[in-house]
């Protein structure tokens, strides 16, 4: 038979300019606590459209490139790292599609994204990028790892 274990897995979460505007910080945050992930690092920051870009570089040929970076510094970001059962997926899961129009209900873009640009989240797509953006953003002595 095959035994079936879970990985603790960290993953990289903003809550963009449009949810921070919107005062919904920490409902947002304790969505990802009820769901079992445990923030072990969080900061408020802006970014600038130099460093948004340089975030999101892997979608530089994208033709929502360019708005993508001016959104992204339009205002204050929560940029925080997440850890627990699964992370990665888990985190997905409950911010829902990336078009909120597309968003399951309950979701952190259907309940609180205005459009596919301002749509409240973003989270890491695999273990690899995340441990990528988590490093872009936090030094090693800035994740509190839990007992
Ligand atoms: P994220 O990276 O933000 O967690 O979202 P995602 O994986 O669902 O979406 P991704 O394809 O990585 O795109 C990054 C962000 O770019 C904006 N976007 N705009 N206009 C468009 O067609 C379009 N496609 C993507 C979204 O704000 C998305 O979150
Ligand atoms: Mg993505």
């Amino acid at each position: 038979h095959q035994e079936f274990t879970m990985t603790i897995e960290r993953t990289f979460s903003i809550i963009k300019p449009d949810a921070v505007a919107k005062n919904v910080v920490g409902e947002i945050q304790s969505r990802f606590e009820k769901a079992g992930l445990r923030i072990i690092a969080s900061k408020m920051i802006r970014l600038t459209p130099e460093i948004a870009g340089k975030f999101y570089e892997v979608h530089k040929a994208r033709p929502f490139y360019n708005d993508l970076c001016s959104y992204m510094s339009s205002g204050p970001v929560v940029v925080q790292v997440l850890e627990g059962d699964g992370a990665v997926l888990k985190n997905r899961d409950i911010m829902g599609a990336t078009n909120p129009k597309d968003a399951a209900p309950g979701t952190i873009r259907a309940d609180f994204a205005e459009s596919i640009d301002a749509n409240a989240v973003h989270g890491s797509d695999a273990p690899e990028t995340a441990a990528q953006e988590i490093a872009f953003f936090f030094s090693g002595t800035e994740l509190c790892d839990r007992p």
